[in-house]
């Protein structure tokens, strides 16, 4: 009787364990990926203008308004579709520099990235 509740026990101690480490792992994932810096594109202005980041992080460009936008950068290094309202946008800055873009649909729409 005692022998059959200490190895319920035990069962109940592994599962719990295996339990446990896989949740451990998905957070581990989680931790991994590091948020994009957002910016939003907001009655014709990307916000926040100009944007400093170190080298390595990834931006997110959202339009929040309802005609389409893109965001190409000046030296053709990276360049977005356009897009819809709430649709996004991402490129990750791996070398430090100044990075000037625009919307070509409206070229008077500029931003500028700095990558230290
Ligand atoms: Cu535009």
């Amino acid at each position: 009787m005692k022998r059959t509740a200490l190895t319920l026990g035990l069962a109940t101690l592994a599962i719990l364990i295996i339990m446990m480490a896989g949740r451990s792992r998905t957070f581990g994932a989680t931790v991994d990926e590091k948020p994009a810096t957002q910016v939003k594109i907001d009655n014709f202005v990307f916000s926040p203008n100009p944007l400093t980041v170190p080298a390595g992080t990834t931006i997110r460009w959202t339009n929040q308004d309802d005609i389409p936008h893109n965001v190409v950068s000046d030296d053709k290094s990276f360049k977005s579709k356009p897009l819809d309202t709430d649709e996004t946008f991402t490129y990750t800055f791996t070398k430090p520099g100044t990075y000037t873009y625009f919307c070509s649909i409206h070229p008077k729409m500029t931003g500028k990235v700095v990558v230290q």
